[in-house]
């Protein structure tokens, strides 16, 4: 009928003999072409295996793969990362966590091959986090005190918060004793000092400027300085209490920041108040001295961390990188370098001749290391919080946790995304959600401590065994 279907024009041809299909002779893998495994494991989490038909001794090896050289095979079939993966920062070509490597099996001087793909998974690694507070409305600023923590709002209160009852109160003394404007940043300032122990706030306000207030209300005291004149741009502040108080005070454009005679893009210095230098006569009931000029070079600050003699900086940035740099606090001069730098980024030329560069930047985006805007963290020594080791744990203002080995930060190098994790998946906290990372604080107790969130919510975050 076929052959009717052609047209006839030919004879048919005999029906052809159907040649054997070649002989099977090169060995074929057996196992499984994919495998899951979840990070840190430094054993076999595979076992290759293959046949072949003539029963040939096979010999497997890595023969490719963009990940190849993340794998050691043994003798035994069995495959190994060289290195424990590490899902919150993956070292695969494109960093997805998906490893691809190719197997070769050769027996009888045949050989196939098997493309293999291994996915990592999270593990959270001994972290829990619960939300303690909700409901705060827009906050801005947060500090411990002894055991409670102290949040600014952005409607201008500071609340004394208790995470462990969830007691949540407007400091009545600093209401009604306050000069008016938005709060911009806050701190617990000189604790256990008697004349200086207080609350510190930063304000500013398009009508009165920018002020230091100082308020210890259990004396009934307070402080008010003024730090400069009103500024149309979006102001930000930070402040950090490390026996000293320090001021960063931002300069979004950059056109303040190396001017000495303006207070802004600015770090000051306040001192406690020498009370003693008055031998005698009454003691002026005051908190703090004047602030020094102690840096310049700054363009949206994120917050201080603190490590003894030691201060870090975060600043944020507006075109290339958010950068975090460390600095003794008895350093002068001090210069973060805006707006000639941007974390490593040259911006104009004829910069100051001595920059304090940073030691950590990451790029402005939404990639795994990349961020809105840089906040600074805690770090830990390893007695502090075990399970996060020797680590600099610290924020971004669009929800992401990351963390570096703190032995980064002081090793008087620059490091970029290459060694940043991104722990937000082990940071996910049991209700709500991290969206704006405002905020660490460490307070009543070395086993936790908090995280502040733009939208009112504080998480605590502790170990688990
Ligand atoms: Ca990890
Ligand atoms: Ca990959
Ligand atoms: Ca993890
Ligand atoms: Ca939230």
């Amino acid at each position: 009928m076929l052959a009717a279907c052609g047209g006839g024009d030919s004879a048919p041809s005999p029906t052809p003999t159907p040649t054997p299909p070649p002989a099977a002779t090169a060995p074929r893998f057996t196992s499984a072409t994919s495998a899951s495994v979840v990070e840190n494991r430094a054993d076999n989490f595979y076992t290759v295996s293959a046949s072949d038909p003539q029963g040939d001794a096979i010999s497997l090896a890595i023969s490719g793969g963009v990940d190849a050289d993340k794998f050691v095979l043994g003798t035994d079939g069995g495959l190994r990362f060289n290195t424990p993966p590490n899902f919150d920062l993956p070292i695969d070509a494109n960093g997805d966590n998906i490893y691809e490597v190719t197997l070769r099996g050769s027996a009888g001087g045949e050989t196939a091959f098997l493309n293999f793909v291994v996915t990592v998974t999270n593990d959270r690694e001994g972290i829990a986090v619960r939300r303690v507070i909700s409901g705060l409305g827009e906050t801005v600023a947060m500090d411990a005190m002894r055991s409670d923590l102290l949040v600014a709002d952005r409607s201008g209160r500071v609340l004394v918060v208790n995470p462990a009852t969830g007691a949540i109160a407007e400091d009545p003394f600093i209401r009604d004793n306050r000069r008016p404007g938005e709060i911009l940043a806050l701190a617990f300032g000189f604790p256990g000092m008697p004349y200086q122990e207080g609350i510190y706030i930063v304000t500013h306000s398009p009508t009165d400027g920018l002020w230091l207030q100082g308020f210890d209300p259990t004396q009934g005291r307070s402080l008010q300085i003024r730090l400069g004149d009103p500024w149309a741009e979006r102001v930000t502040v930070s402040l950090v209490a490390q026996r000293e108080l320090y001021i960063a005070i931002g300069d979004r454009s950059g056109s303040n920041a190396q001017n000495s005679a303006s207070p802004y893009g600015k770090l000051y210095r306040v001192s406690e108040y020498c009370h003693y230098c008055y031998a005698a006569g009454p003691r002026p009931a005051r908190l703090v001295g004047e602030p020094r000029l102690w840096g310049d070079g700054i363009q949206m600050p994120g917050g201080f961390s603190r490590e003894a003699d030691y201060l870090h900086l975060t600043d944020r940035g507006s075109t290339a990188f958010h950068e975090l740099t460390r600095f003794r606090r008895d350093w002068q001069p001090l210069d973060f370098g805006w707006p000639f730098y941007e974390g490593s980024s040259a911006l104009s030329a004829n910069p100051p001749a001595i920059v304090n560069g940073p030691s950590i930047v990451y790029r402005l985006g939404n990639g795994r290391a990349e961020g809105t805007g840089i906040t600074a963290g805690l770090i830990n020594d390893g007695n502090f919080f075990k399970q996060l080791g020797q680590s600099y744990v610290f924020g971004d203002t669009r929800g992401a946790v990351f963390a570096v080995d703190r032995n980064r930060l002081s090793d008087g190098r620059l490091h970029g995304a290459s060694v940043i994790e991104n722990r937000t998946k082990d940071f996910a906290p049991d209700v709500g959600t991290l969206d704006t990372v405002l905020a660490f604080a460490q307070g009543g107790g070395s086993d936790h401590f908090f995280i502040l969130d733009g939208d009112g919510e504080i998480f605590r975050v502790e170990g688990q065994s």
